[in-house]
């Protein structure tokens, strides 16, 4: 008899809760392109234009399992519109797996970032010993094509980098994921291939947050934990899975606040928590976008000429958790700074 993987049945549970969910309702916006599949949206405007750098998903006939084998993808396209509403443009391939030296398998959630008229592009990406690292790659261009340095980071591992210009310009990397994207085999920086995962009681894993240098290439300081807590300053524990830090940081400042925002992953809330410094502490005020169709949740928050707007996506087009497509809404604030939650399907 065929043995079913976890991922399998949770995915095949979260479907039926998420349709479930979703009976009678549709989704609140339409995917952003339909000729590729796209996911894990990070937004930029770069020269008056919105850039989306996504996850390019294919079929590429990878046996699914508990690691997120079938999330398979081997290059990266850019996308860009004028405004929200414009049209979309595909720019073709800007980065091929081929080309980076050190890449074995896997272009999983990239974020790019424009220094001193360079644009960097960051991906996670496994290499040849099937760890996954993070690389950089640069061009002229927003939308490249872009070229990859030799090597990884140095001092990157796990996944899902995303690059925060602060207002004094200070650049910091955030990234990590856990499951598939091996968080868990790294203590205080040091790799563990087998390293097992927490129990429920056990305090939950925490991203990663590094000060990057001018040069955009290299961490300025060695890798620290970013410090997320519950409602009560407390630290999350495993079980408290439908809030805790699974993968997909993202950073945002708004009326000089940092807001940590993330998905839980096996839960598939997108939440975030607010704090006074990119290194938080950070305290839980709630979720930002609840499940969507699909097994992952990740996104990107970006103001675009005074309005917020959510990038994120799900798999309306394919109905298959590793064919996803990329989405935008608009995301607003209550008075107090707290953010609306947003039901994708009404
Ligand atoms: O796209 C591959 C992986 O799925 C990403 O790195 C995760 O954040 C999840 O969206």
């Amino acid at each position: 008899m065929k043995r079913i993987s976890i991922s399998t049945l949770l995915l095949f549970i979260t479907s039926i809760a998420v349709f479930a969910q979703m009976e009678g309702k549709k989704p609140i916006s339409q995917p952003l392109v339909s000729h590729i599949f796209t996911a894990d949206p990070s937004a930029h405007v770069f020269k008056g234009k919105i850039y989306i750098y996504p996850s390019h998903d294919i079929e590429s006939g990878a046996k699914e399992d508990d690691e997120g084998g079938h999330f398979d993808m081997k290059d990266y396209h850019i996308l860009s519109m004028k405004k929200i509403g414009g049209k979309v443009k595909d720019h073709g391939v800007a980065l091929d797996i081929k080309d980076v030296p050190w890449a074995g398998r896997q272009m999983w959630a990239p974020d790019a970032a424009y220094h001193n008229g360079t644009y960097y592009l960051y991906f996670p990406v496994k290499d040849k010993q099937d760890i996954f690292r993070i690389g950089v790659a640069t061009s002229n261009k927003p939308q490249g094509p872009f070229k990859a340095e030799p090597e990884p980071m140095k001092g990157s591992y796990s996944i899902d980098p995303s690059v925060f210009k602060d207002t004094d310009g200070t650049y910091y990397m955030y990234f990590g994921g856990i499951w598939g994207g091996q968080l868990q085999r790294w203590d205080d920086n040091e790799y563990h291939a087998n390293a097992a995962l927490k129990k429920p009681e056990e305090v939950a894993y925490l991203p990663r947050i590094a000060k990057m240098n001018p040069d955009m290439k290299s961490f300025a300081e060695e890798v620290k934990e970013v410090q997320l807590l519950d409602e009560n300053g407390k630290p999350f524990l495993e079980k408290n899975n439908d809030k805790r830090f699974f993968e997909a940081a993202w950073m945002h400042k708004y009326n000089g606040k940092y807001y940590f925002s993330y998905s839980t992953g096996d839960t598939h809330n997108l939440c975030y928590a607010i704090g006074d410094s990119p290194y938080g502490p950070f305290t839980y005020k709630g979720i930002v976008l609840k499940p969507v169709q699909g097994w992952t949740n990740h996104h990107s928050i970006i103001e675009i000429k005074g309005k917020w707007y959510l990038f994120y996506h799900d798999v309306q087009l394919s109905g298959k958790t590793h064919l996803r497509n990329v989405k935008v809404t608009e995301l607003k604030y209550n008075p107090d700074g707290t953010i609306q939650t947003i039901e994708p399907y009404k």
